[in-house]
């Protein structure tokens, strides 16, 4: 352990949320050390570089409005941009506002200790350093700590082994070579295209099929991008009233149940057109009632079996549970992959994948030779980065210990008996259920402002209420309750990491719901939270 380093805060994850929340402390005039785990700004973005990585939010909303010059000079060049474009936009914004002079990258946090006597966080990292600072804020992520389930014979392997997640910066050429992708999330949908074009074969070890629509990626016209940028806060401002904080979205008025079939047909081919996810919401109650549901998946099945030709692998694409419940995905031509000759369906759920051998990989029933293994197998979501880190209060008492039958946090923004950690886009927030950058920025501009009520009330230390923290957690349940959100075992809920808690994550109210709350919590003089 060398020197100590003293800083009035400390912030964790150089992502969209780590940057703006240095940019927002800078302004407040606090001495901030942002500490980042890879060799560059980007988080999400700089690791996922799988070919085919792309945000299912359009490129003109998925994006800062905190500066009104920085959204109008950036070009975005496609409706949805792809990974490489993202990440460029972070390194403008990096570069634009400086923020590279206080990120320290290749530096991962592996442990934080508040102690009461110093009212002091200390941060100890991997490269031996030992950080101080008041206030300890975490921007890590939700879909940053890749889930890489193991087999019996892992190390046995002689191929090469990737990780969507942690994708290398050398491009990967899989051209002659028998790939494996293990999964068939979201990553999985926009790999799989790209990679069957490449491989000699190609093998899609599924355990269970997904909905997807085909995203209608097209080149942006210039003329209707100026036309958005001159009402762009106009845009801005519907985002962040809209319950996912997608100004593009529909408001559905109407149930799913209260119209014939014919009108209901012609919403939902006028929905799946748009090339959005914003198909879910083409009703109100799509995510609240089975029956709604039920109208909803049915048209997105029949797409699916008119997509590939062979019948028989398009029933096994064809999903069983409810649309909408589990991460709805887009994808460039991912049904219609599965026609090529080189492509072949493996289903997980009925064959088992037992071990990977040397040569391959073993299920059951039978042997895949392979040069490579794409693990398109996700992330141990929300919680999961966060627990990573050892990160222990004044009783010596481990988050991951206080969180060991679910995770507690009042508005996701604190959790009770950790002073002066501040979580952006924490469990129970909005976060990955909405539009992550005006999550990102909401939170931002909450945390600001409650540090500043703090610099003039005199006071150094905040924590969150037990009573607060109980009664949020009850809300967020509730609300999950209400839909079909809960019921789906999807990674909302932990349900693809073994032995972790079933317990809903994100806080399902929708964005303006929750920013409401937030600006009661302060008008109310910031109740529920003790500072001191
Ligand atoms: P996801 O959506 O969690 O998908 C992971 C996929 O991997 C999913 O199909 C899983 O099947 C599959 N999986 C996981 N473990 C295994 C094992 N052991 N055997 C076989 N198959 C397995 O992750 P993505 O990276 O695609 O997407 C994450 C989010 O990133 C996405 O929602 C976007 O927001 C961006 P399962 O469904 O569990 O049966």
């Amino acid at each position: 352990m060398s020197n100590r380093l003293h800083f009035d805060a400390v912030v964790i994850g150089a992502g969209f949320a780590g940057m703006f929340m240095l940019q927002r402390l800078r302004e407040l005039g606090l001495r901030t050390r942002v500490l980042e785990a890879g060799s560059d700004v980007g988080g999400t973005w700089y690791w996922n570089r799988y070919p085919g990585a792309r945000c299912d939010v359009e490129s003109m909303e998925y994006s800062y409005s905190f500066d009104g010059a920085l959204q109008q000079e950036w070009e975005w060049s496609e409706r949805y941009s792809a990974q490489p474009e993202i990440l460029k936009y972070a390194q403008y914004v990096a570069d634009r506002f400086e923020l590279r002079k206080d990120i320290q990258f290749q530096t991962k946090v592996v442990s934080a200790k508040w102690s009461e006597k110093a009212s002091r966080w200390t941060v100890l990292t991997d490269t031996g350093e030992r950080f101080e600072c008041q206030f300890l804020i975490t921007a890590v992520g939700c879909l940053s700590l890749p889930n890489r389930p193991k087999f019996p014979g892992d190390d046995e392997f002689a191929g090469q082994i990737y990780h969507t997640g942690l994708w290398p910066k050398a491009p990967v050429d899989f051209r002659g070579k028998r790939v494996g992708v293990i999964g068939t999330g979201s990553s999985a949908i926009q790999l799989v295209p790209l990679v069957a074009k490449d491989a000699d074969r190609l093998f899609v070890f599924q355990r269970t099929p997904n909905y997807s629509l085909p995203a209608k990626n097209r080149k942006l016209d210039p003329v209707a991008v100026n036309r958005y940028k001159s009402r762009y806060d106009v845009y801005r401002r519907l985002a962040r009233k809209a319950a996912v904080g997608i100004a593009a979205f529909p408001t559905p008025i109407k149930s799913a149940l209260e119209v014939d079939d014919v009108e209901r047909d012609l919403t939902y081919t006028h929905a799946w057109s748009a090339g959005s996810t914003g198909f879910s919401r083409a009703y109100i109650d799509i995510i609240r009632d089975e029956e709604a549901n039920l109208t909803a998946a049915e048209f997105a099945r029949a797409r699916i079996r008119d997509a590939v030709k062979n019948k028989k692998v398009a029933e096994k694409l064809v999903p069983t549970y409810p649309i909408g419940t589990k991460r709805l995905c887009l994808d460039t031509g991912y049904f219609e992959t599965f026609d090529r000759p080189n492509v072949d369906l493996v289903d997980v759920r009925s064959d088992p994948i037992v071990s990977l051998t040397r040569e391959g990989l073993r299920t059951v029933s039978a042997e895949y030779a392979l040069d490579a293994i794409v693990f398109a197998t996700g992330f141990d979501a929300v919680t999961g980065p966060l627990q990573a880190i050892d990160i222990r209060n004044q009783f010596d008492q481990a988050l991951s210990e206080k969180w060991k039958e679910g995770p507690q946090t009042y508005l996701g923004l604190m959790t009770s008996g950790f002073k002066n950690l501040f979580m952006i886009t924490g469990p129970g927030s909005p976060s990955i259920l909405v539009n992550v950058f005006v999550a990102i920025e909401q939170h931002v501009e909450w945390i600001t402002q409650c540090l500043t009520h703090m610099r003039q009330e005199n006071k150094s230390v905040i924590d969150a209420e037990e009573t607060a923290e109980r009664h949020w957690r009850e809300e967020v349940d509730a609300i999950a309750n209400r839909t079909l959100l809960a019921k789906a075992n999807s990674w909302y809920v932990g349900a693809n990491i073994e032995g972790k808690p079933r317990v809903f994550l994100p806080y399902a109210g929708g964005m303006a719901e929750y920013t409401a709350v937030c600006e009661r919590v302060v008008a109310e003089g910031y109740s529920g939270f003790q500072m001191s």
